[in-house]
């Protein structure tokens, strides 16, 4: 099943130098292609948008804070299962409870530095496509 996703490679990921190691990862998949890539500065609105599910958690507005705090880099992949499949490839949220292996398990510590975030479901994929690539 061909899918496609949204990956933010985080403020840390950029400024750790971990950029091509993380691409490389998702890369050497089979099947998996990505389909659009650029480095920027994200803004507050677009940020308010992204995590409207968690405003009003105590780490949402260090959270904002953080994604602002230099460039991003802005993916498009596609592929077979490609949602889930960077889902694992990331690890879970909290970089010490990731297993050795994944992106999170084997760069992070700090929660909120958790270097990726992708699509957590088509629904989401869909959404957050549009809302960093608006051309569709
Ligand atoms: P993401 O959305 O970035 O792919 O990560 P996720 O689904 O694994 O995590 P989510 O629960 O959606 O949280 C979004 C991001 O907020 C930061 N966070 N900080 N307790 C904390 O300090 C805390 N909890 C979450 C992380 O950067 C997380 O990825
Ligand atoms: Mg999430």
């Amino acid at each position: 099943m061909t899918q496609r996703t949204l990956v933010l490679l985080k403020p840390d990921a950029v400024r750790r130098g971990l950029v091509g190691e993380v691409i490389g990862r998702i890369e050497r998949k089979a099947d998996w292609k990505i389909t659009a890539l650029e480095l920027r500065t994200l803004d507050r609105a677009t940020l308010e948008q992204h995590y409207a599910e968690h405003v009003g958690r105590p780490f949402y507005e260090p959270l904002v804070e953080f994604m602002l705090s230099g460039p991003v880099v802005v993916m498009a992949v596609e592929g077979e299962r490609v949602i889930d499949g960077v889902r694992q490839l990331a690890g879970p949220t909290d970089p010490i409870a990731a297993a050795p292996g994944s992106i999170r398990g084997d760069f992070g510590t700090i929660v909120r530095e958790n270097l990726i975030h992708a699509s957590d479901s088509e629904e989401s994929a869909v959404r957050e496509l549009k809302l960093f690539f608006q051309e569709g």
